[in-house]
């Protein structure tokens, strides 16, 4: 019988690789990069404009979604992918980094986070059982365990400690998604450790152990430097097994992605094309722009010549005056050339690896993207 949920590589070229993630709502080539649509929204855009960019796949929140409008309404309105007009696959993040990030008199003990809800402080325990429970009744394909992100820095001690609960966490989350999930659903693990390789290995290993259909690199992003980042990537990647799709967490830039591709991860998500875009920050293929700054004012030149993107073809004179005169459709442009142009960056990246010539287009990529830009 072939799989409800599949991964394939299909091409290698170094670390790099290329491949396809088959889930009953629809494939996801990879590299792939998650737009983030955490309020049942990827924020400023219709779900069909995400769709056009490239978008396989999209990124919810546990948290949010859990506190508002609530799981269960989600569950009574027939599931996440319908009430927000998504159809594709969906993965949702567990919950503990947006607690630890969001809430407020947050508490961790071994048996889960108690926290106050940030909109109306009500008090909300999560556990492993609940944030499976909850991305069930959501319906995503793709569901993350609930760990916790060791804060940064940490020591030995404490990422230890840390990622301990983490890995205890991640099998009762297991247990949990064997009672709830559909047929077809996919539980990944997180890898924690933070800036000790040999945590990091630990960690690997131990989720190898409780065995996942696909593994995460949690806790970064979180102050360490982009190089220290690609570091512990590099290590978590060496010791994981090859035929598991690869998701790092909440990376990145541009010039970070192209980073972790080059160590073997296979996907992202980040706030940054849609956060950005709505901050008047525009990602080119020549650099990142501040459409504010007044020298865009008389620029007839579209946002970027090198963009198939519909919104990318408006003069950059157009989007300085939305974005000065706070128009809602300059956050608009901004977000959907943004997400198409992350979009491309992983398509042409795919063709390269498929091509065995990563690592000269990543090098062609990042000289042009340094060279222009502000
Ligand atoms: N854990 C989870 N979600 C995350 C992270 C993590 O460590 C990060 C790391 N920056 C982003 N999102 N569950």
């Amino acid at each position: 019988m072939t799989e409800l949920f599949s991964f394939e590589l299909k091409r290698q070229d170094k670390a790099a690789r290329t491949g396809v993630i088959t889930t009953p709502r629809g494939q996801i080539r990879t590299p792939a990069f998650m737009p983030v649509g955490t309020g049942a929204t990827v924020k400023a855009m219709f779900p069909e404009d995400v769709a056009a960019t490239g978008a396989d796949i999209i990124l919810g929140n546990t948290y949010h979604l859990m506190l508002r409008p609530g799981a269960e309404r989600v569950a009574k309105l027939g599931g996440l992918h319908r009430f927000m007009h998504w159809e594709k696959p969906i993965l949702t993040d567990s919950g503990g980094y947006q607690v630890m990030s969001l809430a407020k008199l947050r508490r961790i003990t071994e048996e889960g986070v108690t926290f106050q809800s940030h909109i109306d402080g009500a008090t909300i325990h999560l556990t492993p059982e609940r944030a499976i429970e909850v991305q069930c009744l959501l319906g995503a394909d793709i569901q993350m365990v609930l760990d916790e992100c060791t804060p940064f820095p940490a020591t030995r001690e404490e990422a230890k400690r840390s990622l301990d609960l983490s890995m205890r966490w991640a099998e009762r989350s297991k247990a949990a998604f064997a009672r709830l999930g559909a047929p077809g659903q996919a539980l990944f693990g997180i890898v924690q450790g933070s800036t000790y390789p040999d945590l990091r290995e630990q960690s690997a290993r131990a989720l190898m152990e409780i065995g996942f259909p696909g593994y995460a690199v949690g806790g970064l992003a979180v102050g360490e430097g982009q190089q220290s980042m690609l570091d512990m990537v590099e290590v978590t990647t060496a010791v994981l097994p090859e035929d598991r799709p690869r998701y790092l967490m909440g990376v990145g830039t541009p010039e970070d992605l192209l980073g972790a591709i080059a160590r073997g991860i296979d996907m992202f998500d980040c706030v940054m094309p849609t956060r950005s875009g709505r901050h008047c920050q525009a990602f080119t293929w020549s650099g990142r722009l501040n459409l504010r700054n007044a020298r865009h004012a008389e620029d007839t030149r579209p946002l970027d010549a090198e963009s198939q993107c519909p919104a990318a073809q408006y003069s950059r004179a157009y989007l300085h005056h939305l974005v000065k005169s706070g128009e809602t459709l300059g956050a608009m442009l901004l977000s959907y050339a943004n997400v198409q142009f992350y979009q491309e960056l992983m398509a042409r990246s795919r063709e390269a690896i498929a091509q065995g010539r990563f690592a000269a287009f990543a090098e062609d990529v990042l000289r042009r993207y340094q060279s222009g830009g502000e």
